[in-house]
């Protein structure tokens, strides 16, 4: 690595000051025109305290005039330097500061601001994007009313709020809700809708539309329903009404997110709007509704009650991501959800706060703060909460969050403010509790057992750990809800599931009155984001696997076995007839939920094998990783052909398709079965599966079991004629070759892939489908001669000058580098040293890199 580096200065929770200025009234007038789009601003101010008037402003922002109450800024009054313009000039104490720029939305390929995707023009302003707009106090705690005028021969011509007036060529939005820069939102273009409506609670008439290119209406239904679900869910679950007239949801074919809650017209990646039978699977289905649900939830949580700073996104996200998972429990099974979320929990954020990316849940310091949209923001976030609930009670839940609405309606607001509510609404201390957002890691919980069978007593004795993370060497012990039960030998249940209370670094508890030893039933429904560690045996895990009264712990005793054996395997050992067996009785039983069976028969990923090498103190070696999961696979279907053959006949769906936690359960629990026998059967069911099925999900499925088979060749050619005027199923097309194919081959078919014409790669859906297919790859990526990293790095360079927020997520893929062997680790060093070494590595990537590298 080269010597001189360019200093990356951190932003600081403690540097927090507030803004000197309060914005009255905010008018804007847009003159769109692709490469030179004029806009006028009138901001009206008034002095709150003392201070310099400082505005963000990108650095790809023509300012052409500047005025205070009408007289234009004399050249020596204005300062620009960097980003922040500095109006030097002595100001009234009320005061209209006016302006007017040029920006180029056209040549906006980091898809921040103002930019054209397919000839719509649309906006991302989270978090910074708004100061590429217009000059401003780029930050969430200056909220201010909106007045919004856009002039443009497009056919629609959108903003936040109400439509005030439409004539031609013009429109006028009104948006009466104070709100940050952030959630500020232009859409223009050639839309059509798909409309609705919904009367609210309290009677208000409100007009819904999904606004989508021409042609691709068919495919918006499925949104808007979800839609006018979520406006329900959110007024009976936590009495929250709408208050606009119109909400307006338009899907846009390059974003660099998911999507974004601007007030009254979210912004959405089209992948999460459209879909059909033909194009979209159960997956896309279940996560639109879930992304619909988290974007309009945001009204309350987000926009009504923003952040105080960008250290405090937890704030809005983790509460949001928390009601995004109640509603999708509500519509589908919640104890499949809750298996679905831990297991993205266990692989996107312990992997991130077990590594050189960990974090607290709320941030102390930061460089480029659209590196910190992670999964432990978002994620443990969300499970921070649950804790939270858990421990208070439902009905504390309830009582705080009616507190939070009412106390901080209209504010920019803090973790302190909404740790606040919970103490002032239950009475409870939550000092400790705090350590959950401030201390970054994943605590290592150990459970003993000591059984006195004279007095039938069991104690539990528990101990706490998490190990040093980045900048925090020692953690202080936390609260742990730990959610237990006990069930008796003969499979009853003697203790139903109580929470206990972990406060202390080792801790006891105790049952007594048990009549024989017990099996105790730990951490049930996921209590806390902890590793837990227990004695138990293959034959006790079995046990809790066919007999649990919980949902999640007896799905997570069969991952344990299912790991437990996998790790044996990489070291040689046979597939544990102990789990071979204990999936004949998933495979068996008939009665439980489909898709809770389609749980139970996945197996751990590669990913998750290597992570549990690796706890255990050794070097995981992904290629054996790789054999032994396909040996296992195999295992379990020569075992069990009979029963996988019956139940992939018995879970057809004949009935009309129909994107349903029913439908979709059945159709995971056929395609796992299926993905089981295509180890052994050389790709026939796969083969017959693939002409026949009238679905996605289906076919998708299908192609990548063939993939795996090597047997894809004429499905591939068939799979791209059909669709390859469909992109989000192209993107699909460039996608499983890479994931799916035999570890050896990945990088090289990536390599042809990324070669084709149409690898459209600045579209992120496009490059995240080709690129975050070959690290999904895990023993291909983590190719043992390097040549995977050399090509994410060639590509995350080759992005970065592009689009730097893309080419920093994608580098996430480099975290857990240094848990490979020296061979391995030193192609991976070179390969962030060479990017570390680039010289006009972005912001982003270079802090992304820099941590990743340490
Ligand atoms: N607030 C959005 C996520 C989002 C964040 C940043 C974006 O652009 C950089 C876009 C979207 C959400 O939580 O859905
Ligand atoms: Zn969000």
């Amino acid at each position: 690595m080269s010597e001189e580096q360019p200093v990356q200065t951190p932003h600081l929770l403690a540097d927090y000051r507030p803004y000197p200025f309060t914005i009255n009234q905010v008018r804007l007038d847009f003159t769109l025109d692709p490469s030179a789009t004029v806009v006028r601003a009138e901001i009206q101010m008034t002095r709150r305290q003392s201070g310099e008037l400082e505005l963000d402003i990108g650095k790809d922002v023509t300012l052409h005039r500047i005025s205070v109450d009408g007289v234009e800024l004399e050249p020596a009054d204005v300062t620009r330097d960097g980003e922040v313009l500095t109006v030097h000039a002595a100001l009234p104490d009320q005061f209209t500061l006016a302006t007017e720029v040029t920006i180029n939305p056209a040549a906006n390929t980091a898809f921040e601001g103002l930019y054209l995707s397919n000839g719509i023009f649309c906006t991302q302003c989270e978090a910074e994007g708004f100061r590429h707009i217009t000059p401003y106090p780029d930050r969430p705690d200056v909220m201010a009313p909106f007045e919004v005028t856009i002039h443009s021969a497009l056919p629609v011509l959108l903003s936040n709020g109400n439509p005030v007036s439409q004539s031609d060529g013009q429109a006028v939005w009104q948006d009466p809700w104070k709100k940050p820069a952030y959630l500020f939102a232009l859409v223009a273009g050639d839309l059509h809708a798909v409309s609705g409506e919904f009367t609210t609670m309290s009677g208000r008439h409100v007009d819904l539309n999904v606004w989508v290119r021409p042609g691709d209406e068919p495919r918006a239904g499925y949104a808007l329903e979800s839609l006018v679900r979520s406006m329900k869910w959110d007024e009976e679950a936590y009495g929250r009404e709408y208050d606009l007239d119109v909400f307006n949801i338009v899907a846009v074919d390059d974003f660099n997110m998911g999507a974004m809650e601007n007030k009254g017209l979210n912004i959405f990646n089209s992948k999460l709007v459209l879909a059909s039978p033909e194009t979209a699977t159960d997956m896309d289905y279940e996560r639109i509704e879930g992304v619909i649900g988290h974007e309009y939830f945001h009204n309350w949580t987000g926009n009504r009650i923003t952040c105080r700073d960008w250290f405090q996104l937890c704030l809005k996200e983790g509460l949001t991501v928390f009601r995004d998972q109640q509603f999708t429990s509500a519509m589908r099974s919640a104890p499949v959800k809750r298996i679905q979320d831990v297991v993205t929990l266990r692989a996107r954020q312990f992997r991130e706060d077990q590594g050189p990316l960990a974090h607290p849940v709320r941030p102390e310091s930061f460089v480029e703060i659209n590196n910190f949209y992670t999964a432990t923001v978002y994620e443990k976030g969300a499970e921070v909460i649950g804790m939270l609930k858990r421990l208070v009670g439902d009905d504390g839940y309830a009582k705080a969050l009616d507190l939070y609405f009412d106390r901080h309606d209209g504010d920019a607001a803090t973790i302190e403010d909404w740790l606040k509510v919970f103490e002032d609404a239950t009475g409870r201390d939550l000092t400790q509790f705090k350590r959950w957002y401030s201390d970054a890691g994943t605590p290592i919980l150990t459970m003993s057992e000591a059984w006195d069978a004279a007095t039938g007593t069991l104690t539990l004795t528990f101990e706490q750990k998490t190990p040093p993370t980045p900048g925090q060497p020692d953690k202080p012990p936390r609260v742990i809800p730990i959610a237990i039960g006990l069930i008796s030998p003969n499979g009853d249940e003697v203790q139903p599931t109580t929470v206990l209370e972990m406060t202390k670094e080792k801790q006891e508890f105790t049952f007594d009155g048990l009549s024989a030893q017990p099996v105790v039933s730990a951490l049930r429904g996921f209590s806390a984001p902890v590793v837990l560690k227990r004695q138990l045996d293959a034959a006790g895990k079995a046990f809790l696997f066919a007999h649990d009264t919980d949902p999640f712990a007896r799905w997570e005793a069969g991952r344990d076995l299912a790991r437990e054996t996998l790790v044996a395997m990489t070291g040689g050992a046979s597939p544990d007839p102990e789990y071979i067996a204990a999936i004949g009785r998933v495979l068996a039983d008939d009665d439980a939920d489909p898709a809770f069976r389609a749980m139970c028969l996945r197996l751990p990923s590669d990913e998750e094998i290597a992570v549990a090498i690796s706890d255990a103190g050794n070097v995981p070696d992904p290629d054996a990783i790789h054999e032994a999961r396909e040996a296992l696979g195999a295992a379990i279907a020569s075992a069990h052909d009979t029963a996988l053959d019956r139940i992939y006949r018995e879970n057809a769906v004949s009935e009309p398709y129909e994107p349903d936690a029913d439908q979709s359960g059945r159709r995971a629990l056929r395609l796992a079965a299926l993905g089981l026998l295509n180890r052994i059967d050389g790709g026939a069911g796969a083969t017959s599966l693939f002409d026949q099925a009238g679905n996605m999900t289906e076919r998708a499925a299908a192609l990548g079991l063939l993939i795996a088979a090597g047997k894809a060749d004429d499905a591939l050619q068939r799979f791209y004629d059909e669709f390859s005027d469909v992109r989000l199923v192209v993107d699909m097309w460039f996608m499983l070759p890479v994931a799916m194919a035999p570890p050896k081959q990945a990088v090289e078919v990536a390599k042809t892939l990324a070669a084709r014409a149409d690898f459209d790669w600045k579209n992120p859906n496009r490059f995240r489908a080709l690129i975050g297919g070959l690290s999904s790859n895990h023993a291909g990526f983590h190719a043992a001669d390097g040549l995977g990293y050399d090509f994410l790095a060639d590509w995350l360079l080759k992005m970065d000058a592009v689009n730097p927020q893309i080419a920093a997520r994608m580098s996430g893929a480099f975290e857990s580098w240094a848990q490979y062997d020296e061979a391995r680790k030193s192609h991976a060093r070179a390969a962030l040293d060479r990017m570390l070494d680039a010289p006009s590595l972005s912001r982003n990537l270079r802090e992304m890199v820099s941590r990743i590298r340490n």
